[in-house]
């Protein structure tokens, strides 16, 4: 018997005999994977985690069907680091690719890579990322760097091609044409990344004249004016001061009026030179009597921020409901495929996003709402109901590991949540998280930053440039507005906190703690 045939039976058995214990049945088929993953999709805008925006029946089933976690938390809160993180299910530093200008070693150790020398099939579609070539993966067909939203160009297996349509539906039928085509006698892991709900948040046509009547309320914390904390004054994301009016807001003008930022309305104009003729009429026929009525408005100051907020919000939850109404096709498509019973189905996003709490869009923050990102997950024979305990997004590659019965390799850093999945005490589960930033001086001008979180408190380090620590008592203060950071009362706190936070940075072997002076 050759090695490889020998893995692949053995990774078979164990999970043949992991789902028969699950089903209780004496005879079953081997676990399959759909990890469904979009770009800055907010837990705010599921209406499993969040019923006072949108109503998102297909990822509600999973939350129905299977867990919602409600302590879901990313290691670095940007597209390419939490994809590496995802992929080695080991923090950023430990990965290499720390932001978004670094290129993914695809020579290291991935879980999709372990999961092919098991003899499991592997399909990667849509948004990569990653700069370097998927590897790990018996087909790819992904978006060119982030993507466009119409008629999107692809390298498919090395091998570029532009598509017809709308993004979300296209990665879906590529997906759905993978599944059906695939080797029937094999288990698969499937991962399909939505390059939706990334900015510039541009709804399908079908979906746009969705919500008019809509207004969104407005986060108590719209006004924040930053006071405590340096590094978030410093940020440019702010709604009212950095969203632009003809490239976020859609604004361009046919009479070519109205002017923003040079850069930016360049780049919404070659998204609107994508469309197809048919797309732009559709297109416009939607946005031009918003545009008018906008020029009479002429609005100025808190009016015209809260009147982009509200834009802001009608596009993304349009992009929302596409992501929604494609997630109900996969659903259909294993239903009726008998699959449901051997596929464990994944949602979740890169990262958090913000809604216009403290005044933003964006994410990076290891403030919550972008710390947190979305998790809900059914497991055929699982539990059903929420998971409380932290996890991490370094935990996903364990998971998916453990499930398929292939050994964890001792140098990942995440932990499997499988035993949390089927509904197990697990009395020494973690109890703080790290977090690690690096993408400074760049857009938005987060600066770098770490820190840890426990379930009553966070403490962040920003550095480099702005140097300051902050901590939040995330039971008095949920939304983050009072850094208590040496206030009296606080130093047993703080002083447990620091010394957690270096015993994590040693764990993960962060370079870190070596090089920074951290007062
Ligand atoms: C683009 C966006 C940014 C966004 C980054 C990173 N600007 O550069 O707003 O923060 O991506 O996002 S845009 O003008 O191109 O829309 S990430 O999710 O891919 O990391
Ligand atoms: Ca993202």
């Amino acid at each position: 018997m050759n090695t490889s045939f020998q893995r692949l039976t053995s990774a078979v058995a164990l999970t043949v005999g992991y789902v028969a214990q699950m089903m209780g049945q004496s005879t079953s088929k081997p676990m399959n994977i759909v990890y469904i993953m979009s770009d800055d999709h907010s837990y705010q805008t599921i209406s499993a985690y969040d019923k006072r925006f949108i109503d998102t029946p297909n990822l509600d089933w999973i939350a129905e069907n299977g867990c919602r976690f409600t302590n879901s938390f990313v290691a670095n809160s940007l597209s390419g680091p939490s994809r590496a993180c995802m992929l080695t299910g080991k923090h950023s530093h430990a990965n290499g690719f720390t932001d978004n200008t670094k290129t993914f070693d695809g020579s290291q150790q991935t879980y999709p890579k372990l999961l092919q020398k098991a003899g499991y099939q592997t399909a990667m579609i849509g948004k990569w990322h990653l700069t370097s070539e998927p590897t790990g993966f018996d087909h790819w067909d992904i978006l060119i760097g982030q993507g466009d939203y119409y008629n999107p160009d692809f390298l498919c297996d090395g091998k570029p091609l532009q598509r017809s349509g709308y993004v979300t539906n296209i990665v879906t039928d590529l997906a759905l044409e993978w599944l059906d085509n695939r080797d029937k006698d094999k288990p698969f892991c499937l991962l399909l990344h939505n390059k939706a709900p990334h900015r510039v948040w541009s709804p399908d046509t079908y979906d746009l004249d969705l919500f008019n009547d809509r207004t969104y309320p407005l986060p108590s914390n719209f006004y924040d004016d930053y006071s405590g904390r340096p590094a978030a004054a410093k940020q440019k994301m702010n709604i009212m001061k950095d969203m632009d009016v003809v490239y976020d807001v859609k604004m361009a003008d046919k009479e070519n009026e109205i002017h923003s930022d040079p850069e930016l309305e360049a780049m919404g104009c070659s998204n609107y030179m994508r469309m197809t003729p048919s797309q732009r009429a559709q297109w416009d026929a939607h946005y031009d009597p918003i545009i008018k009525k906008f020029k009479e408005a002429g609005l100025t100051g808190k009016a015209l921020a809260e009147w982009k907020y509200q834009r802001y919000m009608h596009d993304y939850m349009r992009v929302i409901r596409s992501i929604d109404r494609n997630i109900g096709r996969v659903i259909n498509y294993l239903k009726a495929n008998n699959l449901l019973d051997n596929t464990m189905i994944v949602y979740t996003s890169d990262q958090g996003f913000y809604m216009g709490e403290h005044g933003w869009f964006d994410k990076r923050f290891m403030y919550e709402e972008s710390f947190r990102t979305p998790l809900l997950v059914y497991l055929p024979g699982g539990k059903q109901g929420d998971v409380d305990q932290m996890v991490q997004n370094i935990d996903y590659a364990p998971t998916i590991l453990n499930l398929a019965g292939v050994e964890v390799p001792s140098d990942i850093q995440g932990r499997s949540f499988l035993p949390l999945l089927q509904g197990k005490k697990v009395k020494d589960w973690r109890k703080s998280l790290y977090y690690h930033y690096y993408e400074y001086p760049a857009e938005h001008s987060v600066c770098k930053h770490y820190g840890v979180r426990t379930d009553r408190y966070s403490l962040i380090h920003f550095y480099d440039d702005v140097n300051s620590w902050e901590l939040y008592d995330l039971k008095n203060d949920p939304e983050q507005m009072h850094n208590i950071y040496g206030e009296k009362g606080t130093e047993n706190v703080t002083r447990k906190l620091r010394k957690e936070l270096h015993k994590l940075q040693e764990q993960y072997d962060d370079p870190i703690r070596l090089t920074l002076k951290d007062n």
